[in-house]
């Protein structure tokens, strides 16, 4: 049996205000060719599908446009499960016209034993059993009850978090057990989450959000065990977790420019019986995106060069100069030759380092747009010198409080692309 495993699409995504479907459709092309080349018989997608939870139509279309390209292909099971940017309900509406499609959407909360799937391969017989875990939402898993430290809300939701992960398992043992009696052969188990696990690494600008708020809500790996293989999403970065079988497969597309040049997979899993090698396929760069940083005269060097090899990159420019530059947007574009005809550079950011130093300061001029909404409440909590002792759960607030925009689709708003 031979797995796919990928995540963290975030179709409808854009980047500085340029839209992504172009990478998104070559993306999917590039995915639907490796799913022929490489003989996939189960494709499991571990949440983020869109970005946001009213995913633009063209996003949609993307989506629905892959699915239908999937049929006659060697994948007869497609195992889809929630993220926190998706809208659970979005998500799951087509639901039972999918299933006949044999495409499994979990994505609403439901009893663990619901997320249990046994696939089924060309003779009707068993030859996986998916614990199906979407992300799972603090409203979901547990009563808010006031009166807690932070440091017990935290326990108690990566105890319902860990409760309800070994639930999934132990349903799907039994699951197991009965599907490897009817195949009379080993069946594997596969899990999915859409969590941040003790352990992961992000990189700087990767869009990925806190959950739960606070580091102590990561969950340790050990509430996987059971599986063969773990699923996950959420991570942009590539990576494993404690053991090559529990991974994160990462994004296809650098979500931002902190992952300008980081090499991106999908993760094909070969299954024998119950034992599972990995390999990772290696998605190509579809639009290179580069960050620059250095005064006017290297920056303006660097954009001239680049210029001229002809290739078309988006780029971010991070302007650390200490001279006050009133031009500085201008001086770029026209080194660059943005919107003249033929360039093949576009410049998607600019970044005044040192303006951002000098006005973190004292002085109240500065962009929003350098800020991120972390940044502008740390500056409330200094311009209120509020008291080091109350910090911590200010923080724990505000941040549930950016969580809830987020997941209410109100977030969208937010000129922070990353956040
Ligand atoms: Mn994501």
């Amino acid at each position: 049996m031979r797995l796919l495993h990928s995540a963290d699409w975030h179709l409808g995504k854009s980047l500085f205000g340029k839209k992504r479907d172009t990478e998104h459709e070559a993306f999917l092309r590039w995915l639907t060719a490796e799913v022929r080349r490489e003989q996939v018989d189960v494709l499991l997608i571990a949440g983020d599908v869109f970005d946001t939870t009213t995913p633009p139509h063209r996003a949609q279309e993307l989506y629905y446009q892959f699915l239908m390209g999937l049929q006659g292909t060697s994948v007869h099971h497609v195992v889809v499960v929630g993220g926190n940017h998706d809208s659970a309900a979005f998500l799951e509406a087509p639901g039972p016209l999918l299933k006949i499609l044999n495409i499994h959407v979990t994505a609403l909360y439901t009893e663990p034993a619901n997320e249990v799937l046994v696939l089924l391969d060309s003779e009707g017989l068993p030859e996986a059993v998916v614990g199906a875990v979407p992300y799972l939402r603090e409203r979901d898993l547990r009563l808010q009850e006031s009166g807690e430290t932070v440091t017990e809300k935290e326990e108690l939701l990566k105890a319902a978090v860990a409760e309800h992960y070994a639930q999934v398992v132990s349903a799907a043992q039994q699951a197991r057990l009965a599907a490897e009696q009817k195949a009379q052969r080993e069946v594997p188990l596969i899990l999915t989450g859409h969590l941040f696990t003790s352990g992961g690494v992000t990189a700087e600008g990767d869009g990925v959000r806190e959950l739960y708020v606070g580091t102590l809500g990561h969950v340790g790996p050990a509430i996987f065990a059971g599986a063969d293989y773990t699923a996950l999403g959420h991570l942009h970065v590539p990576q494993e977790v404690g053991s090559p079988l529990v991974r994160y497969s990462g994004s296809p597309l650098p979500m931002g420019f902190g992952e300008a040049g980081q090499q991106k997979s999908v993760c094909l899993v070969n299954f024998q019986g119950r034992s599972a090698q990995v390999s990772l396929l290696k998605v190509p760069t579809f639009q290179k995106l580069l960050s620059l940083r250095g005064d006017l005269p290297t920056l303006l060097t660097a954009l001239t060069e680049l210029r001229l090899t002809g290739e078309s990159v988006w780029l971010e420019l991070l302007y650390d100069g200490l001279a006050a530059t009133g031009t500085l947007r201008e001086d770029l574009e026209r080194a660059a030759g943005t919107g003249a005809e033929g360039s093949p550079l576009e410049i998607l950011r600019v970044r005044n380092l040192g303006l951002t130093k000098r006005v973190l300061q004292d002085s109240p001029e500065i962009s929003l747009d350098d800020l991120t909404p972390i940044e502008v409440f740390e500056r409330c909590l200094e311009a209120n010198q509020t008291p080091e002792s109350q910090r911590a759960v200010l923080r724990r607030l505000y941040q549930e409080i950016l969580t809830t925009v987020e997941e209410s689709g109100l977030g969208q708003a937010s000129p922070h692309d990353a956040v």
